[in-house]
């Protein structure tokens, strides 16, 4: 199997972050065409990465997907949670990502860095940032204590994203966006310690500098 990756994505980086954990025999590569490209979209129809690339040419897009599919066929060191509670609550941190934390909080901030004074009077989209880290804050009361249970692929999908918010808060002048929500500071702390994430995270980092031009 071949994933089509970006060390920059946050899509990308919680699939690799699975396969490290997994510690799966799958390559990792950079897609063969420039995103949004007539080349790229006529090899990823969706145009987006992540792709899986399975033996036989199959390919499945979208990175929940593709770690569900990759839990489905490889089920050896699981994170998935057995049960069917257990399964909506990863689900839960996984739609937080998607539905709450990126389109409400992140996409906007990202939008203001590509843009010359986007930093400047960015109350709205630091109320944005807020709302969303406080709502996280009380879904994860809501779930069981992360004392209680194993890392799975709600986190690995929240981590990237996490990983976004304290990379660009502290350029609205937000140095630690975290303080006021102890539980989503224990949840970053717990996760972020595991040495898959970190690896992923690392990656995702230092390719979002280069990105940055930094
Ligand atoms: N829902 C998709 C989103 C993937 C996505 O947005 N990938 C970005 C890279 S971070 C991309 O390929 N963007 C290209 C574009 O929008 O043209 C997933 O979970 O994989």
């Amino acid at each position: 199997m071949k994933l089509y990756n970006l060390d920059h994505s946050p899509y990308a980086t919680r699939v690799r972050m699975q396969i490290y954990k997994k510690n799966l025999a799958v390559d990792i590569e950079a897609p063969p065409a420039p995103l949004r490209s007539a080349a790229f979209l006529q090899r990823f129809p969706m145009g987006k990465i992540p792709v899986l690339e399975l033996d036989d040419g199959t390919q499945l897009p979208d990175s929940w997907v593709i770690m569900e599919y990759l839990e489905d066929v490889i089920p050896a060191i699981s994170l998935r949670p057995e049960g069917a509670r257990g399964r909506a609550q990863m689900q839960l941190l996984a739609r937080y990502a998607d539905t709450y934390l990126s389109p409400g909080a992140l996409f906007p901030l990202f939008t203001r860095i590509q843009t010359p004074g986007g930093t400047d009077d960015a109350a709205e989209a630091l109320a944005a940032l807020e709302n969303e880290l406080a709502r996280l804050e009380r879904l994860l009361q809501m779930l069981p204590d992360i004392s209680q249970r194993e890392l799975h692929l709600g986190d690995l999908a929240l981590a990237p994203s996490m990983d976004y918010v304290l990379l660009l808060a502290p350029l609205f002048g937000r140095p630690e966006p975290l303080a006021d929500y102890p539980l989503v500071a224990a949840w970053w702390q717990w996760v972020s310690a595991d040495a898959a994430v970190a690896k992923g995270s690392a990656q995702m980092r230092a390719a979002v500098q280069k990105f940055f031009g930094g």
